[in-house]
């Protein structure tokens, strides 16, 4: 029997993260609920255990991309076979997982899917700001033409990872801002990824970390890391004896 685990990253989302929590028992029944708190100063982490989840605290405010790894390690460590991040915000739709986790069965070829308010349902899918959106069509058309296949939603934190997922991640994930780093990681290590779409809701309460003054530096650090990951080593090769991507994409 395979074991399920949905990774909650929540920092400060003491209004919302208790019915993500509740969602995820009543639409994904199968997945334990682990809520990485980092390092909130409201009351995240009681309110998210009273909700009935797993809580594991970081000792401060590490950012999204450590507090995700932690759910990753989590998940490797206890010989979880799948792990799915939903936001805590209440962003991701918990009735969203099960086709995340159906598509992930029917391709046991791929080993990341990603949902994507871009693809084919955007006339109800939430809207994000318009300089958001910018980025993320500027990110999409870089990364489809790095890794050959179409990328709509590169900032997309809601997704799904088989075992092979979470053994990269839980090795070697990016820091902030980590979506679209992620997405080239899996190719760089010749792990597959798709995308199917979804609906996202909007933030109704608490505060999204690309605000518009950080926008311009979110622009700046990940095509940095873009192109720093084009060039960067991979050590370990992960399917098969094909050596893993390095440099041979072109922009
Ligand atoms: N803003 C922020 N969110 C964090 C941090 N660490 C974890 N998170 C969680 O990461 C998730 C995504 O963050 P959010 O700011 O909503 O990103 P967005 O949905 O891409 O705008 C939320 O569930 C946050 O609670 C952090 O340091 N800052
Ligand atoms: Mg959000």
């Amino acid at each position: 029997m395979s074991s399920h685990l949905a990774i909650v990253p929540a920092y400060n989302e003491e209004a919302s993260v208790a019915s993500v929590v509740r969602e995820l028992q009543r639409h994904a029944p199968e997945f334990d609920v682990l809520v990485i708190d980092d390092g909130s100063t409201d009351a995240t982490r009681d309110v998210a255990r009273a909700a009935g989840a797993r809580v594991v605290r970081l000792p401060f405010n590490l950012g999204i991309g450590c507090t995700v790894q932690a759910g990753y390690q989590f998940a490797l460590e206890n010989g979880y076979d799948y792990a799915v991040q939903v936001d805590g915000d209440g962003q991701h739709d918990p009735r969203e997982v099960y086709r995340l986790l159906e598509y992930l069965h029917a391709h046991p070829d791929i080993d990341m899917v990603t949902g994507s308010r871009f693809r084919e349902l955007c006339e109800d899918g939430h809207r994000s700001t318009a300089s958001r959106r910018l980025g993320i069509r500027l990110f999409a058309g870089v990364l489809s033409r790095i890794t050959g296949q179409r990328v709509t939603d590169p900032t997309s934190g809601f997704r799904m990872t088989n075992r092979r997922g979470i053994e990269l991640f839980a090795r070697d994930y990016p820091h902030d801002y980590p979506e679209v780093e992620a997405v080239l990681m899996v190719h760089a290590h010749r792990l597959k990824s798709a995308e199917i779409p979804v609906t996202m809701r909007p933030r109704t309460t608490g505060v999204s970390s690309i605000n518009a003054s950080r926008s311009a530096y979110y622009m700046l650090k990940v095509t940095l890391a873009i192109f720093v990951g084009l060039f960067r080593e991979r050590p370990v090769i992960e399917r098969g004896d094909e050596p893993p991507v390095a440099a041979e994409a072109s922009i």
